[in-house]
C-alpha cells in the first residue's frame, strides 16, 4: 500500500543551517515543511553555550545571513546572547514558528524506496514521512568530555563549556579548566575576575591572533551611517577574510606574515619568557581553528591564573593530578575540551537505499558532495556535512550557499519530473578526488590526532580546504551536473540520467 507523504520537506535542526533552509524554502514558494529540533528553542550551537564571554570572533555584519544582514552600528562582534536573539527574530520574521516542533528529537531517517521518500522516527517513537529530508544538525554540537582515569571521583561540580550550570557561583572559587581552544580563551577573562584561583590544562598550545574592540568606535558609526555602508563593509569582510585569512591553512610561505604577527603578539602580552614557550605552538598556524581574542593573554598572565602544561594523569575527588605527580586542587573543572565533531549526524541512524547503513559508508570518515549530499541517499541533504566548515570566514555564508543550491535542487527535481534526486557516483568522486588534492596543500594532513577536523583515520573531514568564493562558485552550477533522478520503483530501473557523465565542478 503506498504511503502518503506528510510533509514535502523535514529539516532537522533549527540552528543557523536549519533556520537558513527554512527560509529559503518559503522564498521558493515551498510551504510543505517541517523543522524539527530537539531542544525546546531555536539557535544550534548559540543556544547551547552559553559560558561566560561567549560570543562570536567574525563580526556579525559578516556572521549573519545575506537577506538578514546585521545592521547594527554599535556591535562589531556580537555576543552570544545577541546570536540568539538574531536567530529567534529571523525564524519569527520570515515566517517559521508554525513549522517548528521543538523538543523533537529525531532518531532514525530510512529511505523508502518505492515511494522515493522518507521515514523518520522521532525520539519517543512517533513517525513522519516526508519527500525529503534535510539534516542541518551542525558539526559542533556534541560535547566531548574526555575519559580521564578518576573523572568519576571529583566530588565538586564539573560540567562542559557547552553545558554550562549556571547554578554554580564561582566566586571565591578554585577553578580548573581542561581544554584552552576558543571556548576556554573566550571564557578565561571572566573567569579569572571571579574565581579564586583558576587554574587552565593545556595539551597543545594554539595560536591566537587579536582582534579588533567587540564594539565599534565613534568613527566607524559615523561611516556606518552612510548609504549602503553596511554592504560595503559585509563585502570587504567577505573578500577580505578570502584574501587574509583564508590562504593561513596552506602549507608555505602564505601563512607566513599570519604567523609572524601571532608570534610578535605573543611576544608583547606575555613578558614571562618561561610561560611564552609554554603558549608557543610547534605546528603551523591554521593546523587548529586559531584563536582570535585579545584577552585570553593578558588573562592567562593574571597572578591568580595558572597555566599547568603537564598532562593529566587522572582526575581525584577533590582536584587534578599531571603526570609530574604534582596535585591542583579544584572545587569545580570545567571541560572546555571540545566537540565530537567528525562524527556527523550521530546519534540519527541513517539507512539508504538498499537499507545501507550511512554511518557504515562513513567508517574511514564522513564524505559528502560539497558537504550536503551522499550518493544512495536520494532525496536527502546536508547543511554543514563533510569538509563545508569553514575555517577562515563566515560558516553562516557557506550554510546560505548551500541553502539555495538546495533549493535548485527541488525545483529541478519538480521541474524533470522524478520523484527522488541522488548524486551520482561520478559526480562525487570527482568532488572527492579534487577534495583530497586540495587538502594535500593545507597544512591540515600534517597535524597530529588531536584536532577536531581529522577523523580517527587520518582523515580531514571537516574543513573545506579553499576559499569561500570556491565554495559559492561550485554551489552555483546546475544540479543537473551532478544528480541524477532515481526511478521511483527499483523494479522499472528506467533512468536516463545516470550514466551521463559528470561535468567539473570545481573551478579551482
Ligand atoms: O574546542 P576545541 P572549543 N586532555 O576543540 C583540549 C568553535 N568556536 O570548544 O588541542 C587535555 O577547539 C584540546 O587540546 P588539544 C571554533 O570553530 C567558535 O574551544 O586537542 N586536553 C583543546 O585545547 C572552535 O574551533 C567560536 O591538544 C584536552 C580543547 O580541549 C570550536 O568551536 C567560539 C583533552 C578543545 O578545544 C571548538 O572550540 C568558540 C584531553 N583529553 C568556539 N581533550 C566563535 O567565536 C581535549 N582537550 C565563532
Amino acid at each position: 500500500m503506498a504511503i502518503s507523504m506528510t510533509y514535502k520537506v523535514a529539516v532537522v535542526g533549527a540552528g543557523f543551517g536549519g533556520i537558513g533552509m527554512g527560509v529559503g524554502l518559503r522564498r521558493a514558494g515551498i510551504t510543505d515543511f517541517v523543522i524539527f529540533e530537539r531542544d525546546g528553542d531555536v539557535g544550534g550551537v548559540w543556544r547551547d553555550n552559553t559560558y561566560p564571554g561567549c560570543s562570536c570572533d567574525v563580526p556579525s555584519h559578516l556572521y549573519s545571513f545575506s537577506f538578514a544582514p546585521y545592521r547594527s552600528r554599535r556591535i562589531r562582534y556580537p555576543r552570544q546572547a545577541e546570536i540568539l536573539e538574531y536567530l529567534r527574530r529571523v525564524a519569527a520574521d520570515h515566517g517559521l514558528v508554525p513549522h517548528l516542533r521543538l523538543g523533537t528529537a529525531i532518531r532514525e531517517a530510512s529511505y523508502l524506496e518505492t515511494e522515493g521518500g522518507w521515514e523518520l522516527t522521532t525520539s519517543d517513537g512517533r513517525r513522519v514521512v516526508a519527500e525529503v529530508v534535510i539534516f542541518a544538525v551542525g558539526q559542533l554540537h556534541r560535547p566531548s568530555i574526555p575519559d580521564l582515569a578518576g573523572r568519576a571521583d571529583f566530588a565538586g561540580p564539573s560540567f562542559h563549556s557547552a553545558r554550562w550550570d549556571h547554578d554554580q557561583d564561582l566566586h571565591g572559587r578554585d577553578v580548573a579548566v581542561i581544554g584552552t581552544g576558543s571556548s576556554a580563551a573566550q571564557m578565561l577573562p571572566t573567569l579569572a575576575t571571579k574565581a579564586r584561583r583558576v587554574r587552565v590544562f593545556q595539551r597543545t598550545p594554539h595560536w591566537v591572533l587579536p582582534k579588533p574592540p567587540a564594539d565599534f568606535g565613534p568613527l566607524a558609526r559615523t561611516a556606518l551611517r552612510l548609504p549602503g555602508a553596511h554592504h560595503l563593509y559585509r563585502r570587504v569582510l567577505y573578500y577580505g577574510s578570502d584574501a587574509v585569512l583564508a590562504p593561513i591553512m596552506r602549507r608555505g610561505w602564505s601563512a607566513r606574515p599570519a604567523e609572524w604577527a601571532a608570534r610578535r603578539y605573543l611576544h608583547n602580552r606575555i613578558a614571562d619568557p618561561r610561560l611564552r614557550a609554554k603558549l608557543t605552538p610547534d605546528y603551523p598556524i591554521g593546523g587548529k581553528r586559531i584563536i582570535f581574542d585579545s584577552h585570553y593573554y593578558s588573562a592567562l598572565a593574571r597572578e591568580n591564573v595558572e597555566l599547568i602544561t603537564d598532562p593529566i594523569a587522572r582526575i581525584t575527588r577533590d582536584g587534578v593530578r599531571t603526570a609530574d605527580g604534582a596535585h591542583h586542587a579544584a572545587d569545580v573543572i570545567i571541560y572546555a575540551t571540545g566537540f565530537r565533531a567528525p562524527e556527523f549526524l550521530v546519534p540519527i541512524t541513517v539507512r539508504g537505499r538498499g537499507g545501507v547503513l550511512l554511518h557504515d559508508q562513513w567508517r574511514s570518515g564522513a564524505t559528502a558532495l560539497l558537504g550536503m549530499a551522499v550518493p544512495g541517499y536520494p532525496n536527502a541533504f546536508l547543511i554543514a556535512g563533510p569538509n563545508s566548515f569553514n575555517p577562515a570566514g563566515s560558516n553562516p555564508g557557506m550554510k546560505e550557499c548551500q541553502v539555495d543550491y538546495i533549493v535548485r535542487c527541488l525545483h529541478w527535481r519538480d521541474r524533470i519530473g522524478a520523484s527522488a534526486i541522488e548524486v551520482r557516483e561520478t559526480a562525487m568522486r570527482e568532488h572527492q578526488q579534487w577534495l583530497e588534492q586540495a587538502v594535500t596543500k593545507t597544512v591540515w594532513p600534517a597535524m597530529g590526532p588531536n584536532c577536531w577536523y581529522k577523523h580517527d583515520s587520518g582523515r580531514v573531514t571537516n574543513p573545506w580546504p579553499a576559499s569561500a568564493r570556491a565554495f559559492d562558485r561550485a554551489l552555483r552550477r546546475p544540479p543537473s551536473e551532478s544528480f541524477r533522478a532515481v526511478p521511483p520503483d527499483p523494479a522499472n530501473p528506467t533512468d536516463p540520467a545516470a550514466s551521463e557523465p559528470a561535468a567539473g565542478i570545481h573551478s579551482e
